[in-house]
């Protein structure tokens, strides 16, 4: 190990032992990615369904820049209160200039899974291509990361404001396969369908650690993207979450955001708009990705 990455003592000894572990992001539980108890009960209710799954958790942060992957508990709240997005593009600056506390973006988190040895990854909803891409050239890292690490990312799918249709097309390109979890729909975070389908479907976690297995043998780079609906029973309506995704947008236009500011000020307006429904959706969602993942680190770990 190297002093720009720390590895906590319960994963150092999971990965010693080949248990299986996975990582999670922690820009979903901070601030910026959803409001206060509501992240913390986020991230407590993740780390219960990975443990019930038979893995360990894994949260990955920036504490005392130092890239970590097993947030000690003495830092938890650290992270909650953290401000500072951290994509993987960001890391070598945040370790150099010792940042106090930085909240790691699905990139940042595949680049420090990668880095620490861990395959599996549960996050909320991947960044992707914006709406307007074509002129803003806003596309998030998140989808170029995946297709350089070897990490399984389970999600959501991504939220409407981005363009679905447009992201799909991206990790083709970047030769990230894109498989459903018993669906051949791509689902659109608070909603299981978001009109565009998949490619392939996988029923277990097996499969997924199949692919994984294979792509390393055939020496094909990157990951997987496995694209989980909400559960039935949390899933919100498409035409008010689609309501207020274009309220959402008209707000980040108006204020003439761009870069990083605004997927956060985008899930602030969609909570808004929602009367705050969209939050009990996002954490059902995210509970429901780490069930899954433990499923396929568990799956990666049998071998
Ligand atoms: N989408 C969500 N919730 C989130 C994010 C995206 O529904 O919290 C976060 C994730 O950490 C993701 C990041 O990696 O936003 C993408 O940011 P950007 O669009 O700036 O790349
Ligand atoms: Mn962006």
């Amino acid at each position: 190990m190297t002093s720009s990455l720390h590895i906590g003592e319960e994963v150092s000894g999971a990965l010693a032992a080949g248990l299986p572990v996975v990582a999670l992001e922690s820009t979903i539980f901070s601030g910026m990615g959803l409001p206060s108890p509501a992240n913390r009960e986020c991230l407590e209710r993740c780390d219960a369904a990975i443990r019930d799954g038979g893995a360990i958790p894994a949260l990955t942060a920036v504490i005392d820049g130092i890239g970590v992957v097993g947030v000690e508990a003495g830092d938890i709240d650290r992270v909650l209160a953290g401000s500072a997005k951290v994509a993987a593009r960001d890391l070598p600056f945040a370790v150099a200039t010792s940042l106090d506390v930085g909240v790691t973006t699905v990139s940042a988190t595949v680049t420090l899974a990668a880095a620490a040895g861990i395959s599996v990854f549960a996050t909320g909803g991947i960044g992707g291509v914006h709406r307007g891409s074509e002129l803003t050239g806003d596309i998030s890292h998140d989808l170029l990361a995946m297709s350089r690490h070897p990490v399984a990312t389970v999600s959501a799918g991504a939220k409407a404001f981005l363009d679905l249709p447009g992201t799909l097309e991206y990790l083709e390109t970047m030769g990230v396969p894109v498989v459903g979890w018993n669906t051949d729909r791509f689902p659109a975070f608070y909603t299981r369908d978001s009109g565009v389908g998949v490619t392939a479907t996988v029923r277990t976690g097996a499969d997924v650690a199949e692919m994984m297995t294979a792509a390393a043998d055939l020496g094909h780079p990157g990951g997987v993207l496995v694209a989980n609906p909400i559960p039935e029973a949390a899933e919100l309506d498409p035409d008010r979450i689609n309501a207020a995704l274009d309220a959402a947008l008209a707000e980040v236009a108006a204020k003439g955001l761009r870069g990083p500011a605004v997927t956060p000020l985008v899930l602030a307006a969609i909570a808004d708009a929602t009367d705050g429904d969209s939050i009990p959706a996002n954490l059902a969602l995210a509970e429901n990705n780490a069930i899954v993942a433990a499923e396929i680190a568990s799956a990666v770990a049998a071998g």
